[in-house]
């Protein structure tokens, strides 16, 4: 038996390893330091990945729908709702920030009723409003390719009596 040694220095295989079946496991220099890394990593992910994750679903209340919003559309695109009644929201960007247009945010506006909710790259969020007038409602996102011009990006809210 050889004593202890540190890998990959004097790495020269000594004949109890030959023998051994299957390859060597790793050195535990090399366990150590992936261990370290990997700690590294999960730090420095969970700094930068923190403030998404507050805005995330995980520290907010259960919707009662869920939209999702991309560069092809709302889906769904037609919400009915009843008049009245706290209507909450799920907003799901499933976007991320690499989008020349608009840096991959999305909008759920509509103008009639003052709502403007703009959802950052990555991430959803929970809005949560009251409409009292019956109608039909269009809902758009202005912030990307072409804006309100863009026939995809507008849904229809739908408020029953
Ligand atoms: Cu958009």
């Amino acid at each position: 038996m050889s004593g202890f040694k540190f890998w990959p220095f004097g790495a020269k295989k000594s004949p109890d390893q030959k023998s051994s079946k299957g390859p060597p496991g790793p050195p535990r220099r090399g366990v150590l330091g992936f261990a370290l890394v990997s700690g590294a990593v999960v730090v420095a992910a969970g700094y930068f990945l923190w403030p998404m994750v507050q805005q995330s679903s995980l520290f907010l209340e259960p919707a009662d729908r869920t939209v999702a919003i991309s560069m092809t559309g709302f889906a769904p695109n037609q919400i009915t709702v009843r008049a009245g009644q706290d209507i909450k929201l799920q907003l799901v960007n499933k976007d991320n920030a690499l989008h020349t247009d608009g840096g991959g945010w999305h909008q759920f506006a509509i103008d009639e009723l003052e709502l403007d909710f703009k959802v950052p790259p990555l991430t959803v969020a929970n809005v949560t409003f009251n409409v009292s007038e019956p109608g039909v409602y269009d809902f758009y996102c202005g912030v990307c390719c072409g804006g309100k011009a863009n026939p995809y990006m507008h849904g229809q809210l739908v408020v029953e009596a």
